[in-house]
């Protein structure tokens, strides 16, 4: 993105920064300092809601980064060191600091993400919060494990890695860094975060957050920039010993890619491509608003969310109508309105992406039942919009059926049986989640299991407890985070046998 161009419009910052301030230049966070980067390279945050640009992103390079990794190893051996519960003292500590700037942890998200406000509140900060106070609770339940044999003890030790690399995307930015901050630095490792350069404005937040609580410095460190001025050369770094990574599956292959010849532990939470199997016996009402919402949460841009909706035959067109009905009474728009349900999509180029495959459905033979175009709210015309749109009459072969389109669209498919629903709905590259919606919960069970997914929720979606193991199989990642899935990930098991009479 040009520097003097805050949107594709070409019309000037000056001309659209509505109050004629000077964007906000953010820092890196190093050794528990505020730092400039190296280069003079920045990129504009805009507000997905209306294209304003209200603050610069760096555009760091190998230099900072490296700069980052050495502050990072210098902290490790003593942070390291620290007891468990020492540990989860810090991350507590970080949670009622978070949690004094609640409000303003959501209004942020919500500007530099375009969600709504409520979402924001009830999800984004909420969770932000909740995973350093889970991951605190955790650390001081966890036991060693112990296995006794008849002349011989085994001790479980569970080790630091080292330092961490964690990359995480713009659509759940403070909810997913915190997911990957607190158990990393729970364990004992030390951290380079990398956040999204399109969403940067609440993980700097936290590093005021982290710079206030006083942890001790070179502990968690951020660099801000892009993927191949920052994140790559992060991912490659030779004293980085672990990744997180959640982002795009094509980009998790080159993190991949970068990661394997260096044996690095590696979590990779990727994309997904989720069917939503709806049962001619279940609450059709419940069922209505829970399929909405697991298709549109966040404007579609979740990993997790419902894109794929499959309908039992013999209630089909009744589920249709209803469900159509109810996408059309989503109210769009205004991010800040408490009543809004859906804001803006991250980027124009984002939304370039999402009309292009509703372009392609049309071409595929989909048959668009509402939406499909950009719609600008008044007063935001420079914002990125598009009406939720629903589509019926695909092949399950299509491309629109099968792949990533990551915004408010989704396909509906009619099937008859509980065989042909499981086939269409691994039917994709794709296996992160799913949702099974019946009266008959053996059913919902049955169907579950078939699926190959890594998670799948029945009559209900994104029902989280975070003890539980999250990930996906297929093109949707590889590991699992996650209650003692994390503790796993961020440490290294060592066993020691002690031989006794
Ligand atoms: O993700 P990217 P983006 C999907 C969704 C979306 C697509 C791309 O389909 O359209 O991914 O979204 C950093 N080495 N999801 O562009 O590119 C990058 O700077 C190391 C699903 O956000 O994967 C950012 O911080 N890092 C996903 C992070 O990786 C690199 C949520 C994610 O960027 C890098 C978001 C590289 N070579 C998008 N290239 C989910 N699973 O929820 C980029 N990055």
């Amino acid at each position: 993105m040009d520097s003097e161009k805050c949107c594709d419009s070409g019309c000037t910052p000056c001309e659209r920064d509505p109050d004629g301030k000077e964007p906000l230049d953010l820092c890196n966070y190093v050794g528990g300092e505020f730092v400039c980067h190296s280069g003079d390279d920045w990129m504009n945050v805009l507000e997905p809601a209306t294209g304003h640009r209200f603050a610069r992103v760096p555009l760091s390079s190998e230099e900072d980064v490296g700069a980052a990794v050495v502050a990072a190893r210098k902290a490790q051996p003593a942070w390291g060191a620290l007891s468990i519960s020492e540990r989860a003292d810090w991350l507590d500590r970080i949670a009622d600091s978070l949690e004094a700037r609640y409000e303003e942890i959501a209004s942020l998200e919500s500007r530099d993400t375009g969600k709504p406000i409520s979402l924001a509140r009830a999800v984004d900060a909420h969770r932000s919060i909740a995973n350093f106070r889970f991951f605190a609770g955790l650390l001081r339940e966890h036991e060693q494990e112990v296995f006794k044999m008849v002349d011989a003890t085994n001790f479980v030790i569970q080790k630091p890695v080292g330092v961490g690399a964690l990359i995480t995307p713009w659509n759940l930015p403070l909810y997913l860094l915190s997911w990957k901050v607190a158990p990393a630095i729970g364990m004992g490792n030390t951290v380079v975060c990398k956040p999204s350069e399109n969403t940067p404005m609440t993980a700097d937040l936290l590093m005021q957050v982290i710079d206030e609580v006083g942890l001790p410095a070179g502990v968690v460190n951020l660099v801000h920039g892009d993927g191949v001025g920052a994140g790559a050369p992060l991912v490659a770094h030779s004293d980085v010993d672990l990744v997180s990574f959640t982002g795009g599956t094509d980009t998790g292959k080159k993190v991949a890619t970068s990661a394997a010849p260096a044996f690095k532990k590696l979590s990779l939470e990727l994309g997904g491509k989720n069917a939503s199997i709806v049962f001619a016996d279940c609450d059709i009402d419940s069922t209505v608003a829970g399929v909405v919402r697991a298709g549109f949460l966040n404007q579609g841009q979740v990993c997790l969310c419902g894109s794929r909706i499959l309908v039992e035959e013999s209630i089909y067109d009744k589920f249709r109508d209803r469900f159509v009905d109810a996408v059309e009474e989503m109210r769009i728009g205004d991010p800040s309105d408490e009543a809004t349900d859906l804001g803006a999509l991250i980027s124009g180029e984002h939304l370039e992406k999402v009309s292009g495959y509703v372009e392609l459905a049309k071409q595929e033979g989909g048959v668009l039942l509402t939406g499909g175009e950009p719609c600008l709210p008044a007063g935001f015309e420079h914002g990125n919009w598009m009406a939720p749109t629903v589509i019926e009459g695909l092949s399950s072969d299509s491309r629109c059926s099968r792949e990533e389109i990551f915004g408010p669209v989704v396909t509906l498919h009619p099937f008859s049986g509980e065989d042909e629903a499981v086939t269409i709905a691994n039917n994709t590259r794709y296996g992160l989640a799913g949702s099974v919606w019946t009266g008959d919960l053996e059913r919902g069970k049955r169907v579950s299991e078939a699926l190959e997914t890594g998670m799948v929720w029945v009559n209900t979606w994104l029902h989280r407890d975070l003890r539980v193991p999250f990930g996906g199989v297929k093109d949707s990642g590889v590991g699992r985070e996650g209650g003692r899935w994390s503790l796993g990930f961020f440490s290294e098991a060592m066993n020691v046998c002690v031989k006794h009479d």
